[in-house]
């Protein structure tokens, strides 16, 4: 399997990454070596060991409903159809991280990116942009639930939306995505569990998340969220909790516009503050925190 092309590095959200081309290819499921196959058994095998307790139930039944196995790296073609009942999203093989207009069309027509080639034997811990087990294992389970999966379109037109209108939108509706669908928790019966993506297809963060003392776990607030800056680099220094999928929904249903106006005059926060009014489930004691490097 040849590896991707990349267009260009691009200073973005995630860092100093490559930024590819937009095209749509095939997943190339052929291709796929035994050593790529044994990464996704591997990685797979690993997180569904710890993140039942961790993991939101919504996140563990959906994952299992949509027939998504270890044995071998999942075929879109077998997914889609699957999906498309459920909630009308279908996956599309891209080379990897898009631009951000192109990325948020795709979501806004229920289209979800998924990255054809998965990291290297050596790369099992850590990657510096999403790959296919990040993009599959991670972000399609709850697309299979329709509210999350109303979420994730109305962000993509929001997307485009906050496109038309400048950065500081953009930068905005950017930590929404990042502390919600990334790095969301979301607050159930038995305790506090994770639904956001860059968590669950991390075996480290999926355990720091809940475990740690380290980090600020607080109360979803959308103007709060929009305002503080996070890590790309590091665990997270804080994590918002959703009370349901359902007030994530509501939280995003009125137009922005109005609060990007009111934000843009107001500064932003360190990732790992905690202010007046925050909902505290509990405040961090910041241990193993970089100073710097907030984006
Ligand atoms: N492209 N393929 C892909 N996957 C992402 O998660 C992604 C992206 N481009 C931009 C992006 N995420 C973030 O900037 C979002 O906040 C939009
Ligand atoms: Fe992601």
């Amino acid at each position: 399997m040849d590896t991707p092309r990349r267009v260009e590095h691009q200073l973005t959200d995630k860092g100093y990454v490559p930024v590819y081309t937009t095209a749509v290819v095939e997943q190339p499921w052929g291709e796929y070596t035994a050593s790529d196959h044994e990464v996704w058994a591997t990685l797979f095998k690993r997180q569904r060991e710890i993140l039942p307790g961790r993991a939101s139930s919504e996140f563990l039944a959906q994952q299992e409903a949509m027939g998504m196995a270890s044995d071998q790296i999942p075929k879109f073609d077998d997914l889609n159809p699957v999906l498309r009942k459920a909630t009308g999203w279908e996956l599309i093989g891209v080379e990897g991280l898009l631009p951000e207009l192109t990325f948020f069309e795709h979501l806004a027509n229920r289209r979800f990116p998924v990255t054809w080639w998965i990291r290297k034997p050596d790369q099992l811990d850590y990657l510096s942009e999403p790959d296919l087990f990040h993009d599959l294992f991670g972000h399609v389970p709850l697309l299979m639930n329709p509210v999350f999966a109303d979420y994730m379109a109305a962000y993509g037109r929001g997307g485009v939306k906050a496109h038309g209108i400048g950065q500081d939108a953009l930068v905005n509706l950017t930590r929404l995505y990042w502390y919600t669908v990334e790095f969301g928790l979301i607050r159930e019966k038995q305790g506090l569990r994770i639904y956001g993506s860059g968590i669950v297809s991390s075996k480290g963060e999926s355990i720091h998340c809940l475990e740690s003392k380290a980090p600020n776990r607080i109360g979803f607030d959308l103007e709060r969220i929009m305002r503080t800056r996070y890590r790309i680099d590091t665990f997270q220094k804080t994590y918002f909790v959703i009370d349901s999928y359902e007030q994530l929904m509501e939280a995003t249903g009125p137009d922005f516009s109005p609060i990007y106006e009111k934000l843009a005059a107001l500064p932003s926060f360190p990732a790992g503050s905690v202010q007046d009014g925050d909902q505290v489930f509990n405040r961090g004691t910041g241990e193993g925190w970089l100073d710097d490097g907030d984006v």
